[in-house]
C-alpha cells in the first residue's frame, strides 16, 4: 500500500468526485472545491465541466449533475477521505439509506498510483471505471489519466458509451 507521502515528498495528486441530486448542485460543486482548496496543504489544480447524468444503479430518482475535481494533497489519504465526509456533512448529506439521493456527494476517486484497501476507503473508487459520469469528466481534465488495476481513462470511454450523459 503506497498511501502515506512522506516528508521530504511534494504532494499526492488526487482526483474528487462531485455528485449530487438534491438541492442546488452548482452551488454544491462551488462550496465543495473552495473547502477543498481551504483544508491544509491542498490545492485544487483543476475542476471539470459540470455534467448531467442519469442515475446509475438506482431507478426513480432525479438525474445527477457531477464534476471531477483534481487536487494537489499533503494529507494523507485517509485524512482526506475524513475531511470529504466533513465537507459532505457541512453541505446538509444527509444518509437516509444506501445510495439515496443526496445534496453533496465526495467520493476519494484517485490517490497518486496508490492502491488502497481500507474497510472505510477503497482506492481506485472500485466502481469508476464502469461509470460514464465518472470517467468522462476525469478525461476531460486529465485525458492521459490512468487507474492503477484498470487502465488508461481514455481506453475504458467505450465501455461507458452507452450510459446517458451530457456536458453542460
Ligand atoms: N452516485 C451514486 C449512484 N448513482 N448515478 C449518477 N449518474 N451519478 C452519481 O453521482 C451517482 C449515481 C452513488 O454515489
Ligand atoms: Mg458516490
Ligand atoms: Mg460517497
Amino acid at each position: 500500500m503506497v498511501s502515506h507521502p512522506s516528508p521530504g515528498h511534494g504532494p499526492v495528486r488526487a482526483y474528487i468526485a462531485f455528485g449530487a441530486n438534491l438541492g442546488e448542485p452548482a452551488a454544491a460543486l462551488e462550496l465543495a472545491c473552495e473547502r477543498i482548496a481551504a483544508l491544509p496543504g491542498t490545492h485544487v489544480v483543476a475542476r471539470s465541466s459540470l455534467y448531467r447524468s442519469a442515475p446509475v444503479g438506482v431507478a426513480g430518482q432525479p438525474d445527477y449533475l457531477n464534476a471531477v475535481i483534481a487536487a494537489d494533497t499533503t494529507l494523507p489519504a485517509a485524512e482526506l477521505l475524513s475531511a470529504l465526509l466533513a465537507i459532505e456533512h457541512a453541505a446538509g448529506r444527509t444518509r437516509d439509506y444506501h445510495q439515496a439521493p443526496r445534496t453533496l456527494d465526495l467520493d476519494l476517486l484517485l490517490y497518486g498510483d496508490a492502491e488502497i484497501h481500507l474497510p472505510q476507503l477503497e482506492v481506485p473508487h472500485p466502481r469508476m471505471h464502469q461509470r460514464a459520469f465518472v470517467l468522462l469528466p476525469l478525461a476531460e481534465i486529465a485525458p492521459e489519466a490512468t487507474i492503477p488495476g484498470r487502465g488508461a481513462v481514455a481506453d475504458l470511454l467505450p465501455g461507458v458509451a452507452e450510459q446517458r450523459i451530457a456536458r453542460l
